[in-house]
């Protein structure tokens, strides 16, 4: 079996003794490495002012080698805040509204995957696999081509790929195109990200669909995929049946007082829909006077890129406005949204879900959406809640047992939070078997296996 290298953004090091353990993605992607052997190659997070690179700081664990480099601030502002987050992620989110285009940040973004792949070259062998995931580094195969590799080089992207009419206002989309074109394997989350790429190529006259899942663009050949993104599912489900002893649970669980509760778990960001979903909520109390007082939620939301103006921005309109519906609808006895900007560990966040009778994953676009996993993966199997999801989820390409909903219409959200708090214990169990199989059929170990068996074929 060929050694591995699995090269991201940022680099998940193992959990010290006593931590929480890390998410699903970091859990595959250490076993993968740990099984075959292999290096996990990124960006420390730390920045410098210098121009000289530190060396590459190494860690080993087992058979994996943590490869570890600073970038200096400007590439951080150009590279990751300015092109990757200001540019890429807006555009793959279908919002052209909030790209902004500077010819510093695109410059700055092929500059610091060049150097990525300049530090990674000294570690590679002939025969490496080499698997590079999402958005901020789409040229580094071709950087690594240009120096002469040849290896299997697979990319993922984590995050949605937009129709050709979305993708094609961004000034270099030419290059984020020619780029994906040097992997051998792309991969994305769902079969429509798969056809928005595979058809922009052709509309466009950049390529050709060979059929078969075979691309041929810029004198190359290459496959398209897609795989969506699974969870450890038996552990998660694990955490949330073993929650019930938890003391924080036990907390929460004597503090929702006999009312039903909602739960909300999201990165604050704008592609979450959070702002939308506290309106649906607001319409639902207010169109069903029978729920007041008998309903909380609890929107769990750390907050993110706060460097960004867009996100700073949300961190103050979401608190205002979790503050004004509480202002207008709470009483002296009753908070009907409790809004809390911290990271809570996984055994927890297991726990919290399976009290909640209704998972609220409404984002406006995602790639995949794991919260929606997780929440089913935790509820209790004589009596689960219903997972209320946006159909702008990869995830509701896959979970057909969820209240599927427009997160844009407000009051059918709302209607289906209702639909959701009635439904009968017969219907639940049957929504939520379904979905269960299919979780623990594709679960994230699976989902590793399935791209690695496709990129080594
Ligand atoms: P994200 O946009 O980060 O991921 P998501 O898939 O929901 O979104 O994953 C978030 C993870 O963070 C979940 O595991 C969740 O439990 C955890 N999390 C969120 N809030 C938390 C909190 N307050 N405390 C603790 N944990 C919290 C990107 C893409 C997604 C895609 C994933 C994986 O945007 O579409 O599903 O990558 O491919």
């Amino acid at each position: 079996m060929s050694r591995l290298v699995v090269v991201s953004n940022r680099v998940t090091l193992p959990a010290k003794g006593g931590a929480a353990p890390a998410g699903g993605l970091a859990v595959a992607l250490q076993a993968a490495l740990q099984e075959r052997g292999g290096i996990w190659m990124g960006w420390s997070g730390k920045s410098s002012g210098s121009r000289e690179p530190e060396p590459l700081a190494q860690q080993q664990h087992g058979n994996i080698t943590y490869a570890l480099t600073d970038l200096t601030k400007t590439d951080v502002e150009e590279y990751y805040e300015g092109f990757a987050n200001r540019v890429l992620w807006p555009i793959c989110h279908y919002r052209l509204d909030l790209a902004e285009y500077g010819r510093k940040e695109m410059a700055g973004y092929f500059r610091v995957n060049r150097f990525l792949a300049h530090r990674l070259a000294p570690l590679l062998q002939e025969d490496d696999v080499i698997w590079v995931h999402d958005y901020h580094l789409i040229p580094l195969a071709a950087e690594l081509r240009q120096m002469g590799f040849k290896n299997k080089i697979g990319f993922f992207l984590h995050i949605p790929w937009p129709p050709a009419d979305v993708l094609f206002t961004m000034p270099v989309h030419e290059e984020i195109m020619r780029g994906l074109s040097h992997y051998d394997l792309v991969g994305f989350q769902t079969d429509h990200d798969l056809s928005n790429f595979g058809g922009g190529l052709v509309r466009e006259g950049i390529g050709d669909a060979l059929g078969d899942g075979r691309f041929t663009s810029y004198g190359r050949t290459f496959r398209g995929g897609y795989y969506g993104i699974g969870i450890e599912t038996a552990a998660f489900a694990d955490f949330a049946r073993k929650a019930a002893s938890n003391i924080m649970v036990r907390k929460a669980r004597q503090s929702i007082e006999g009312r039903d509760l909602i739960i909300g778990v999201d990165r604050l960001d704008y592609s979450k829909g959070i702002t939308q979903r506290i309106d649906a909520f607001e319409q639902f109390v207010k169109a069903n006077p029978g729920y007041h007082n008998k309903v909380t939620y609890l929107q769990i939301t750390p907050k993110s890129r706060s460097e960004v103006p867009e996100y700073e921005a949300m961190q103050r309109t979401v608190a205002e406005q979790a503050g004004r519906v509480n202002g207008a609808m709470g009483t002296v006895d009753w908070v009907p949204i409790r809004y809390i900007n911290r990271s809570i560990g996984r055994p927890v966040l297991a726990g919290l879900y399976r009290l909640a009778k209704i998972g609220l994953v409404t984002p406006l676009r995602d790639g995949m959406n794991l919260v929606a996993k997780e929440y089913v993966a935790a509820q209790d199997p004589e009596d689960p809640g219903v997972l209320v999801l946006s159909r702008f989820a990869g995830a509701a390409r896959e979970l057909r047992g969820a209240l599927l909903v427009n997160p844009y219409d407000i009051e059918g959200t709302a209607n289906a939070i209702a639909r959701g708090l009635s439904m009968s214990l017969e219907e639940r169990q049957e929504r939520w078997r379904g979905m269960m199989d299919h979780l623990l059929e594709r679960d994230v170990m699976r989902w590793c296996d399935d791209f690695l068996k496709d990129l080594q074929a």
